[in-house]
């Protein structure tokens, strides 16, 4: 296959509400994405994966659409749309919309005529009799269950998230046209792809409670792909919460006509405790993780294309997650970019990863903006457990941590919105240390190795095709190689907080990037100070 503009890029996501407001209401929006164009080129992506914009009562902050076709008030409007999708365009930036089609908001037109008794929307959704109670015992993921009752009709209708977010019935010929038509709607303003949200979801059958995976879902996609995507030159990524290495290929293998690339989340539920939920914490193993992130470089079908990420706005910051956001920051966020951004697939940025932005505590209930947050809170609340415990976890894997605003400068708001402004969630209160003015300022700062992460990948064709091997090591060294046409280089990570010396017999010829300053010669018997991490081709 000849290769695609989207496995030798790397993208950045933006999560509008908080990465830079332009007119002073304390609420992100376009013109202010456009008027950081600059830094983004600096940065050196290629491509913007933008959470939703469209018309949305922000329930779900944007997840539950009551538009698809128009842009949040809040945000600006269709033009300043098109100017953005224009601007970055200038600067070799290509625009990702998020398209939200598993469920609809509860205030889309389509919902309210079909609550209004409007037998042909009603038909787009999933609506059952209440005779017998319940129609069975499957939960949302938001916590309660997944019926909502509707006494005027005597009916449930079925919601996988908030009760707000009501499910569409994709079984409806009616309803996937529709979703055509509005991913072509896109395409014609000259997007350059779709994040396509909880798309697993959508051949989901629930009578007989099958959630992800349904039997319907890939010739869903495959009519997608006939109907939308033929002939188009554009990316798509499948957020797929369930997806391994085995069923990746399903959905992004060429042959298939379907997707582009998948997130898969496999690491992401390493420090929670297996089969309960991503409250129930247990403390990061690095062999663990070693092991999973390995089976997505060796066992992903050479036909199949996966994605890379540390962080997107459902997750907490990962410095402050699986780094060390205390004693290391910088040299331990430099560890977790260089380990993934020298791996096969594209990455993704969060917006603020790029400077090390960590969580935010909270210590009260109030500050609490997120729906699954504040539904955690209640439901554990009413089970009697103690307020800390909660909040505890809430602070650790809560999704408020990646939504504070960006923090652009040292500026009362951090450069976010006016400094007279209440900004619509507060700036994390480390942002006079934590900020892009003074990582500009640093040449030693993490957002220069993100730059230069993006530069090798553009440079090395081994970073995007070389085979992995993942090597034996002591547990909490991270060492892998990757090789392409005859040339290999070696990744090594101490990915401790104490002293590591490697017994790795090799020399390195040359040293491509590092988190110290050092040169990188003889190997074996070399003593690694914390979270220290080197990139040398071998020679
Ligand atoms: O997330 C999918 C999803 O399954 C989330 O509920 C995920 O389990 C949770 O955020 C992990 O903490 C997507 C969007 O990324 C998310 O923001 C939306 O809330 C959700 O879909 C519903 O649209
Ligand atoms: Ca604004």
């Amino acid at each position: 296959m000849k290769p695609k503009w989207w496995q030798q890029s790397v993208f950045y996501q933006i999560y509008p509400r908080s990465f830079q407001d332009s007119n002073n209401d304390g609420i992100g929006d376009l013109n202010g994405i456009s008027a950081r164009l600059p830094y983004l080129a600096k940065l050196g992506i290629d491509a913007i994966w933008l959470s939703p914009v469209f018309a949305s009562p922000n329930v779900d902050n944007g997840y539950d659409v009551s538009d698809y076709c128009a842009i949040m008030p809040e945000f600006g409007t269709m033009t300043e749309m098109e100017n953005l999708i224009a601007a970055a365009k200038e600067v070799g930036i290509k625009i990702i919309i998020d398209l939200v089609v598993n469920h609809t908001s509860n205030e889309h037109p389509w919902f309210k005529k079909a609550l209004a008794g409007d037998m042909h929307y009603k038909n787009y959704y999933i609506f059952r009799s209440d005779k017998n109670g319940l129609p069975n015992d499957l939960n949302s993921f938001f916590g309660g269950s997944a019926w909502e009752h509707v006494p005027e009709t005597k009916e449930y209708y079925f919601h996988l998230f908030a009760k707000e977010q009501p499910d569409l019935n994709w079984e409806n010929p009616a309803v996937r046209k529709e979703v055509w038509q509005i991913m072509n709607f896109w395409l014609e303003k000259g997007v350059g792809g779709f994040r396509l949200d909880v798309i697993e979801l959508i051949g989901k059958i629930p009578d007989q409670k099958i959630i992800g995976d349904g039997p319907n879902l890939h010739p869903y996609l495959k009519e997608m792909y006939q109907e939308v995507l033929a002939g188009r030159d554009v990316v798509t990524i499948g957020e797929t919460g369930g997806v391994t290495p085995l069923t990746a290929p399903l959905y992004t293998d060429p042959k298939r006509k379907e997707l582009a690339m998948i997130f898969q989340f496999q690491h992401m539920a390493l420090d929670e405790v297996p089969k309960t939920s991503k409250w129930n914490l247990k403390p990061l193993a690095v062999p663990e993780l070693k092991t999973v992130l390995s089976r997505w470089q060796t066992e992903l079908p050479k036909e199949a294309w996966n994605s890379l990420f540390w962080s997107n706005h459902d997750q907490p910051r990962i410095l402050s997650r699986w780094g060390n956001a205390d004693g290391y920051p910088t040299e331990s966020s430099k560890m977790l970019a260089i380990l993934l951004h020298m791996m096969k697939g594209t990455p993704f940025i969060y917006q603020g990863e790029e400077l090390g932005m960590t969580n935010q505590k909270i210590t009260q209930v109030s500050q609490l903006d997120d729906i699954e947050s504040i539904h955690y809170y209640e439901a554990e609340k009413a089970k009697g457990t103690p307020v800390a415990t909660i909040l505890q976890a809430i602070n650790t894997k809560g999704r408020d941590n990646a939504r504070t605003p960006m923090q652009w400068n040292s500026n009362k708001n951090a450069g976010f919105t006016d400094e007279n402004v209440t900004p619509w969630y507060p700036i994390n209160s480390n942002f006079q240390a934590v900020n892009a003015d003074n990582r500009l300022a640093d040449d030693n700062s993490i957002f220069y190795t993100y730059q230069k992460l993006i530069q090798l990948r553009k440079k090395y064709p081994l970073i995007v095709w070389g085979d992995y091997q993942l090597l034996a090591t002591a547990e909490t060294i991270f060492a892998y190689t990757r090789s392409y046409k005859g040339e290999t280089w070696l990744i090594c990570a101490n990915f401790s907080d104490q002293k590591q010396t490697i017994s790795l017999p090799y020399h390195a010829k040359k040293t491509i990037i590092a988190n110290y300053a050092h040169e990188y010669h003889k190997l074996n018997g070399l003593t690694l100070r914390p979270y220290e991490t080197f990139v040398v081709a071998l020679g």
